[in-house]
């Protein structure tokens, strides 16, 4: 029987990550059965780059799923085929797994910028400017007629709320809106109090170690000749989390050196008070330029800035 085909997102995974895979490799599985009839259906695995976030093994876990088993790479034995890959949530090179220019991409569902994958065969590329990946696959599962189960569906729906930070991010389309309203009545739960019970699964940030604190959800990108690190870490106590300044700054200036990074930017998003502290380490004159601050100690404060992708990555790259 062939390998089953892998579902994946991106390195440093963050809820979304893991519940597209873990829901879309549920939808393609309950497809090919149905397109199998009697003969072996095509299977497709869950599978993750990093540590699994504390809010994914406990919603994972309240519903009695597996969690999606850590790889390494997608590299295969010379004689074996090659790995057959389905990225979620992501399309770069640069975020995908190690060993990808080796594999062969089969779709991509995501929710991001094009940045840049190329395929040898014509694949599906699912790209909405939704507010996150599981928000798609929720839309895959109607499209295809299939009926989604609560498990599923409390799944996804932790995940819209999280990359949407509670549909407060302008990320956030009605299109979120009414999924995660359909979501919330299926599986009985108000989606306010259920996105902070998510949120709050994260906790223990005075003692996480700082490498957690600063990388857990950290993205590289290609800014001109430049790369730089913009990392986000959403909170609901900021003054807690800046006790933390030091430490990360100083871990950003050895992650500078280590990988030549032009910047790492810090975002110490504050979920309540819907804005950000900026943190920023290495040349930060770009940063400061285009935001029209002045990066020093103790940070600066960007009211409204809950958007890594949407308010800061887009700014920059644009630049
Ligand atoms: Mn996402």
């Amino acid at each position: 029987m062939a390998e089953p085909i892998i579902v994946v997102g991106h390195k440093n995974p963050d809820n979304d990550s893991i519940s597209a895979a873990v829901g879309y490799a549920y939808l393609k599985n309950e497809l090919a059965r149905r397109a199998a009839e009697e003969g072996e259906a095509e299977a497709y695995e869950p599978v993750r780059l990093g540590p699994l976030p504390p809010e994914s093994s406990w919603v994972l876990g309240s519903v009695g799923i597996e969690e999606p088993r850590l790889i390494e790479n997608v590299r295969t034995d010379d004689d074996a085929p090659k790995q057959r890959v389905v990225l979620v949530d992501h399309n770069e090179v640069r975020q995908a797994a190690d060993g990808i220019e080796e594999a062969e991409i089969v779709e991509i569902v995501d929710h991001h910028r094009i940045g840049g994958m190329v395929t040898a065969s014509p694949i599906m590329f699912l790209n909405l400017p939704l507010g996150s990946t599981a928000s798609i696959v929720v839309q895959e599962f109607e499209r295809n007629g299939v009926e989604l189960p609560d498990s599923i569906a409390k799944v996804l729906l932790s995940a819209i709320l999280t990359d949407t930070v509670i549909l407060k991010s302008p990320t956030a389309t009605a299109i979120d809106r009414a999924i995660v309203e359909k979501l919330s009545a299926q599986v009985g739960v108000d989606p306010t109090e259920f996105g902070l019970a998510v949120f709050k699964q994260r906790g223990g940030e005075g003692s996480m170690p700082i490498k957690e604190f600063v990388c857990a959800d950290s993205k590289e990108f290609q800014a001109g000749d430049a790369t730089v690190l913009i990392a986000q870490h959403e909170t609901v106590d900021l003054a807690g989390a800046m006790e933390r300044e030091d430490e990360a700054r100083e871990l950003m200036r050895g992650l500078c050196e280590e990988h030549g990074y032009q910047f790492v930017l810090l975002m110490v998003t504050d979920i309540i008070a819907e804005g950000s502290q900026f943190i920023c380490e290495g040349d930060c004159e770009l940063v400061n330029r285009v935001f029209g601050i002045e990066c020093a100690p103790g940070g600066v404060w960007m009211p409204g800035i809950l958007s890594r992708k949407k308010q800061v990555a887009a700014k920059i790259l644009g630049a």
